[in-house]
């Protein structure tokens, strides 16, 4: 493998994951990447251009994807409409990324015979009790409650059938909550980092209980490089880290690490449909492939992340009224 196409690679995980592969591979990367609100230019513009190339483009132009897959000896696909939240606004473009993207590619890596990894979530499994003493496995049921973890849900499924029809060359990974450099201010953990940056309070939907499986961005990127390099074709893997905490919990981290009084934050409206718990078991990944992840404490990388955002103002500062006056709008 000489070449890879990251698809999603100026949004979050992706750009995470194209400096990962720019520091621990020979791996030459494109990406390509519709530059949507969730993505940002600047995430991977310090990269050396002989190594990384942007192409802006969506995933459901069949031509340019086409194009592309055929010059390209993998394609590892993050791009997607990530956001909850939006997706209980307006459900159309999830449905057209999420589930017309996926099978855009998939029919061009079919054509093409080219390794595709598709990069998926937690979410598709539902949510569990509070106090259900299972975690996610992959034999869990697809259960998905809102429009973003359907969309999510049935891209996986269009991987598998694709698999199994056309002997396609594919891999799954369902992640847990990622957290660490890069995230978009509108996710839980950057949008109360960038709170309390400000001097405001923290917001928690609801009563803040609900319970994410936290995993450093870092361990995402290296486990998908794992299974990329060892996968078994036709196979999903589980990633996460045994992160468990509820969103008090986090919040409190936060206050600490800021210095402000430990009530000093809001509740304000819950989320329609809102997933109570995520909770990943990591087993297979951890036996079959050896991967385990580096970053064990969560305290430390919560305060590394917020050095990040407290260094990088320029970088999400832009982002950060729109966001507000959205979440403003619906009593969040
Ligand atoms: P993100 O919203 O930060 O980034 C998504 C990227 O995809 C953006 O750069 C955006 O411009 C691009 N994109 C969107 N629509 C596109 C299109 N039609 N064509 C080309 N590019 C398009 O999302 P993220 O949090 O980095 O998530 C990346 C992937 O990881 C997604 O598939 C998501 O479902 C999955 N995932 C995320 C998490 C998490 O905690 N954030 C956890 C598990 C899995
Ligand atoms: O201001 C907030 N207050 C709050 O309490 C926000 C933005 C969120 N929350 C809660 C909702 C969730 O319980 O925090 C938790 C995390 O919320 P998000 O950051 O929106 O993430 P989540 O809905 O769990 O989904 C994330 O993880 C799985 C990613 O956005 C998805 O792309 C991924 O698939």
């Amino acid at each position: 493998m000489r070449s890879v196409l990251v698809t999603g690679g100026a949004g979050f995980i992706g750009s995470n994951f194209v400096r990962h592969l720019i520091a621990n591979t020979d791996l030459s990367v494109t990406v390509l990447d519709k530059l949507t609100y969730a993505a940002s230019r600047e995430s991977i513009s310090d990269l050396p251009a002989d190594r990384c190339t942007l192409v802006v483009g969506d995933i459901v132009d069949a031509a340019l994807v086409d194009d592309l897959v055929a010059n390209h000896d993998a394609v590892v696909h993050f791009a997607a409409e990530s956001h909850n939240d939006n997706s209980l606004n307006d459900p159309s473009p999830f449905v057209q990324t999420n589930l017309v993207g996926t099978f855009t590619l998939l029919e061009a890596v079919r054509r093409h015979d080219v390794r595709f990894h598709h990069i998926s979530t937690d979410e598709v499994y539902g949510d569990l009790e509070l106090d259900d003493p299972n975690r996610f496995t992959e034999a869990t049921a697809y259960e998905p409650s809102s429009p973003y973890s359907a969309t999510k849900a049935g891209s996986d499924l269009l991987v598998r059938a694709w698999v199994r029809s056309f002997g396609v060359r594919a891999t799954i990974s369902n992640c847990s909550n990622n957290y660490g450099p890069y995230q978009h201010v509108e996710k839980f953990i950057p949008r109360q980092i960038t709170q309390l940056i400000d001097g405001q309070r923290p917001r928690l939907y609801g009563d803040g209980l609900n319970v994410r499986d936290w995993i450093h961005v870092e361990d995402h990127s290296s486990a998908v490089l794992t299974i990329l390099n060892t996968g078994e074709i036709g196979q999903t893997y589980l990633i996460g880290a045994d992160g468990e905490k509820n969103n008090r919990e986090v919040v409190g981290a936060l206050l600490e690490i800021f210095g402000r009084e430990p009530d000093d934050f809001d509740h304000v409206n819950d989320r329609p449909g809102h997933d109570r718990r995520y909770a990943i078991d990591s087993t297979k990944l951890r036996t079959e492939l050896g991967w385990k992840p580096a970053f064990g404490d969560f305290e430390t990388g919560l305060a590394d992340t917020v050095q990040w955002y407290r260094d990088n103002e320029a970088w999400w500062r832009p982002a950060k009224a729109e966001t507000e006056s959205k979440y403003a709008a619906q009593g969040q």
